[in-house]
């Protein structure tokens, strides 16, 4: 039995699908030599050891959930997981905690992921922490951290970024879900984000 209406194993080795066109009657075969001894398939027995795995599997997906959701506390998307590292670290080493764990700083690229981390932050009793964003290498070009320059899509605070203090390039997400240039010597806790690997 598995989740979400999935039939599972012992659906998928039941009866397939239904009779087709009677053929053509073929030509009388050839005399057929010396059958092997026989064996019959105990396929009852097999039945319920594959039930009982699509049992199993479904218990770990629930364990597996509760370890997620519950435990770790992490949030996730069909692409993506993303992470509050409540550790408080400056805009650098939050990026290398999160490429040393395998990701980067999360990019919020459209208004969904947006909403999901602020919901996550604001979930986790936080104010703000730091996002995959910054204006590091020219002033004023906001990049992600992998690279590519803010499209379309931004989330800015009403009056940000304003580069306060003359070197504001690390950009945080508050709880309500706007952003703010700070600077990246600040230590706040941060968002990383892991992409799912496609099996
Ligand atoms: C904060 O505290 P203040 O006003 O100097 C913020 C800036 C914002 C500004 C908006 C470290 O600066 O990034 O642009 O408010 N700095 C910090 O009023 O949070
Ligand atoms: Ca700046
Ligand atoms: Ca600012």
């Amino acid at each position: 039995m598995g989740d979400s209406g999935d039939q599972g194993l012992i659906g998928k080795i039941g009866p397939i699908g239904g009779k087709g066109d009677k053929g053509y009657t073929g030509l009388p075969g050839l005399a057929g030599g010396k059958g092997k001894t026989g064996s019959f398939c105990d396929c009852g027995r097999y039945r319920k050891v594959v039930g009982q795995m699509d049992v199993n599997v479904a218990r770990l997906k629930s364990s597996l959930k509760f370890v997620k959701n519950v435990i770790a506390g992490i949030r996730e998307t069909d692409e993506k997981f993303y992470y509050i590292v409540k550790e408080e670290r400056n805009y650098r080493d939050a990026l290398t905690q999160c490429r040393i764990r395998g990701g980067t700083l999360a990019m919020p690229k459209d208004q969904a992921t947006n909403t999901l981390i602020a919901d996550y932050i604001l979930d986790m009793g936080l104010f703000r922490v730091f996002i995959g964003i910054n204006d590091i290498e020219k002033e004023k070009q906001f990049m992600y951290t992998d690279n590519t320059p803010l499209q379309i899509y931004s989330s800015w605070r009403d009056g940000e970024p304003n580069d306060a203090s003359g070197y504001e390039d690390c950009v945080e997400m508050l709880s309500t879900g706007v952003w703010n240039d700070v600077e990246c010597h600040l230590t706040i806790y941060f968002v990383c984000e892991f992409l799912k690997t496609k099996t």
